[in-house]
């Protein structure tokens, strides 16, 4: 596909799915892929001996609800299409491709190329990458590692497609080296999530299961896109409408997912309105949220004070602390000005009482239209306050359900991927491992940035990932890159990171999930975990792209021999068989009792969950009511309030064409969506170049040349695309608490061109 150049614009779909979604599919397949390597993927995509899927956090059906030829959706089937692809790029393609000249190239192109087949270094001063062994390129990260004067230098970095076994030894390599510099993706993701529901749950994790879903009676979804990055979602969510569930949409966008919804396996739903998901939406102001959860708060609270019927007492008096100074502080708020923070009007604000008192049992679902905001943290702590007022947590079809993003985010976690991870763990790496890991905490992904901008890290390694691009403040980190003295990927396909680079540079190509992965000791499968805590088995069965690659794990254990001169770990073995890597995680982490064998049961297993168990948090075995403060935050006059989000044909930062289909906007990424009158407002008209202004303490950052579209966004909230949008957001824009970059409130202005 030439990329286009013009932008079209036609209206809003109504209905999500069905037949346009497979057909999508089918030319993906086409396009990239032999039709059979790209057929035969999809048949084991999601089956209980399959592998899982690449692309989003979204849990299976059980094993016998799941459809026996086809359980995927059409972004992750691009997925699957884009990782099987058969084009393939190695030493003749370097030699003729200058790193200046991929640099001109598109983020599309540059993964359009194919597969990365060989191990390639950069040379310093160089400007073309060519061919390594794998013994060279351990021994030049080995050589760098040992002679740097402070572990502390050296930064890994995690993207969430690592599987538990990478994952685990990847920090276990760090802690050894003696660094807790373990940024992930969840740091700009759903970090505020994980802070909020540990400190108040018990867990900083979802409580619900798949199937409580269909059970709940009223779902509310806030600030996530799930047609689009969990479209599996809607099944679960055409389930819940069957059964008379209500769902309440609460977003900027009118999302096409939350409207209609035909499945694409059921052909004979492919014709006709499809299946009507929201019974209301909420067309919220950007980070209206916090305020909006407290208004309903208020009201109900009034109401439960006179009548006692609304909460559920016994509840709240058994299993919850804190009740009493809540209730106190939701007293001094004043609701007419938590009303006009929402952009909402009184009224819906009361009809959406109406609903969740009626309700016995609630789930309220979120992204990142909640976390990537300076206030994540406080909007997440008023979900659960709701939903412990109504008793709805720790019971069938209710409770908390954040929409995790990459396929293993949450299972990094668990195995170790943190910059702070709790001294429980790092005592158990100690007693099974026998050494003394750091205990200081290390960079998460912001401070990574500020870091190698500094130039205080010399060596960066990326375990899958786009760091340059993923990162906020582009330009920054795109300048420190340069400073680090090695940078070293792990990587399927090229992308920026490998272009904006260090003094040296390596690519260290790998097998995708879907490719066979055969060790010395044979056949090996790796592990994963899902939104709701399941950990389930994963094995490719397609022949690897290339026969240089070697698998994530192998890579990484070759490193760890190479830079690690008396060690504790039995790299090798680990390399060649993973049912001992998953033996050691048994050993260091809680709730994985005989992981080889429960892991290989159809299905997998589910980890322990307090907040699902209703136990709580450890110790005082209740959850806890929080107090947040609401500050109106407001932009200057003249100024928009700026989200970043993604389109339909992407996966982050990996583009898979110019067609964001459900919002009707089709050729061009460079754009910005706005509200008509804004428009008027400010003499701009239909698709006229504009340039954006971001502006931050006393800095501003441009974005120049955006076509502007007309759109239903609320009034003084305007959207451009992740990752165009992070050129405009300034590294200290952040929440405190979880240091999660705010990519949804960015102040703006816009003008003509
Ligand atoms: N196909 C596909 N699937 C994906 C991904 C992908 O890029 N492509 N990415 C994966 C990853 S890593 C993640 S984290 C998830 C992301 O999944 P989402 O969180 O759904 O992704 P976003 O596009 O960032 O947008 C979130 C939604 O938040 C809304 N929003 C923005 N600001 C606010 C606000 O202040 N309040 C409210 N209520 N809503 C707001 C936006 O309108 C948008 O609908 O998806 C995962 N799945
Ligand atoms: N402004 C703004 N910034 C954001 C966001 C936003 O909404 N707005 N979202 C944030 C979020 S939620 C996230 S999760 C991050 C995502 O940040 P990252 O996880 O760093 O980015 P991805 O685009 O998912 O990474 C894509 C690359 O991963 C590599 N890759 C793909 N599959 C594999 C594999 O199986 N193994 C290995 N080793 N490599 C592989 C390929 O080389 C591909 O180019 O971005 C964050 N940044
Ligand atoms: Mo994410």
């Amino acid at each position: 596909m030439k990329e286009p150049k013009k932008v079209e614009q036609s209206k809003l779909k109504k209905t999500a799915v069905g037949f346009p979604a497979i057909a999508s599919v089918g030319y993906k397949i086409w396009e990239e892929t032999y039709i059979g390597r790209g057929v035969k993927t999809l048949f084991k995509l999601n089956q209980t001996k399959g592998y899982d899927c690449p692309s989003c956090a979204w849990p299976d059906p059980d094993v016998k609800e799941r459809s026996r030829i086809a359980e995927y959706c059409e972004n992750g089937a691009k997925a699957v299409a884009w990782e099987a692809s058969k084009n393939c790029i190695g030493a003749t393609f370097f030699k003729t491709h200058s790193i200046s000249e991929l640099l001109k190239q598109s983020n599309y192109w540059l993964e359009k190329q194919g597969r990365i087949k060989e191990p390639l270094y950069l040379e310093k001063g160089k400007s073309y990458y060519k061919p390594i062994s794998w013994e060279k390129a351990f021994q030049k990260i080995g050589k760098h590692l040992k002679e740097l004067d402070n572990p502390n230098k050296a930064i890994f970095y995690t993207s969430g497609r690592a599987s538990n076994e990478a994952a685990f030894c990847y920090q276990l390599l760090a802690r050894q080296l003696g660094t807790n510099n373990l940024p992930d993706c969840s740091n700009m993701c759903h970090e505020a999530t994980g802070l909020a529901l540990s400190e108040t749950t018990g867990i900083g994790k979802a409580s619900v299961t798949l199937n409580d879903i269909a059970k709940t009676d009223l779902l509310l979804i806030f600030g996530q896109n799930p047609g689009t990055n969990a479209p599996r979602m809607l099944t679960e969510l055409q389930k819940l409408k069957q059964n008379g569930g209500k769902i309440i949409a609460i977003n900027p966008l009118p999302e096409t997912g939350f409207m209609g919804f035909k499945h694409p396996q059921k052909p004979w739903e492919w014709v006709g309105e499809g299946t009507p998901l929201q019974d209301k939406y909420l067309q919220v102001k950007i980070n209206g949220d916090l305020a909006l959860v407290k208004a309903i708060l208020y009201l109900l609270n009034k109401e439960h004070e006179v009548s006692k019927t609304i909460f559920d007492t016994s509840f709240i008096n058994n299993s919850t602390i804190g009740y009493e100074n809540f209730v106190a502080q939701l007293h001094t708020e004043d609701f007419d000005n938590l009303v006009d923070q929402t952009g909402l009007s009184e009224q819906e604000i009361r009809t959406t009482c109406t609903y969740i008192k009626k309700s016995k049992k609630i789930i309220i679902a979120w992204a990142m239209g909640i976390t990537q905001h300076t206030n994540g943290e406080d909007t997440i702590r008023e979900f659960v306050n709701l939903l412990l007022l109504k008793g709805s947590i720790a019971k069938e079809g209710a409770g908390t359900l954040p929409v995790r993003g990459h396929s293993n985010v949450q299972g990094d976690r668990t195995m170790g991927i943190w910059e702070k991870a709790p001294d429980v763990f790092l005592d158990k790496l100690q007693s099974v491992f026998k050494f003394n890991p750091p205990r200081a905490h290390g960079y998460n992904a912001v401070t990574s940035v500020k870091a190698i901008s500094e130039g205080k890290a010399t060596f960066f390694m990326g375990l899958g990932g786009n760091f340059v691009q993923a990162v906020p403040d582009t330009s920054l980190i795109e300048k420190g890159m340069k400073k680090v003295k090695l940078s070293v990927h792990i990587s399927t396909k090229l992308n920026r990171s490998h272009l904006i680079h260090g003094e040296e540079a390596l690519i260290l190509p790998c097998l995708g999930r879907t490719e066979m992965d055969v060790s010395a000791k044979g056949k090996q499968f790796v592990t994963t975990e899902d939104t709701t805590g399941r950990v389930r088995m994963s094995q490719g069965d397609l022949q690897p792209i290339s026969k240089h690659l070697k698998s994530e794990t192998a890579i990484i254990c070759g490193i760890a021999q190479a830079a690690i001169t008396e060690t504790t770990v039995p790299w090798e073995n680990f390399s060649a068989d993973y049912s001992l890597i998953r033996s050691a995680i048994e050993k260091v982490v809680k709730g994985f009792k005989n992981y080889n064998t429960k892991v290989t049961q159809a299905g997998g297993f589910y980890l322990p969950n307090v907040a699902r168990e209703g136990t709580f948090i450890p110790g005082i075995n209740k959850a806890k009511f929080s107090i947040t403060k609401t500050v109106y935050k407001k932009v200057s006059k003249n100024r928009f309030i700026l989200m970043t989000m993604r389109s339909h044909d992407q996966f982050n930062t990996t583009i898979y064409g110019f067609n964001d289909r459900y919002r009707g906007i089709k050729g061009k990424r460079e754009v910005v969506l706005m509200n008509k009158e804004d428009m008027l407002q400010k003499n701009i008209l239909p698709h006229d170049k504009v340039n954006i202004t971001s502006f931050y303490n006393n800095e501003k950052r441009y974005l120049k040349n955006f076509k502007a579209i007309p759109y239903n966004i609320s009034k003084g909230c305007v959207a451009v695309y992740f990752p165009e949008g992070n050129v405009l957001v300034a590294i200290d824009n952040k929440s405190k608490e979880s240091n999660c970059p705010a990519s949804k409130f960015i102040e703006v202005s816009i003008e003509n061109y």
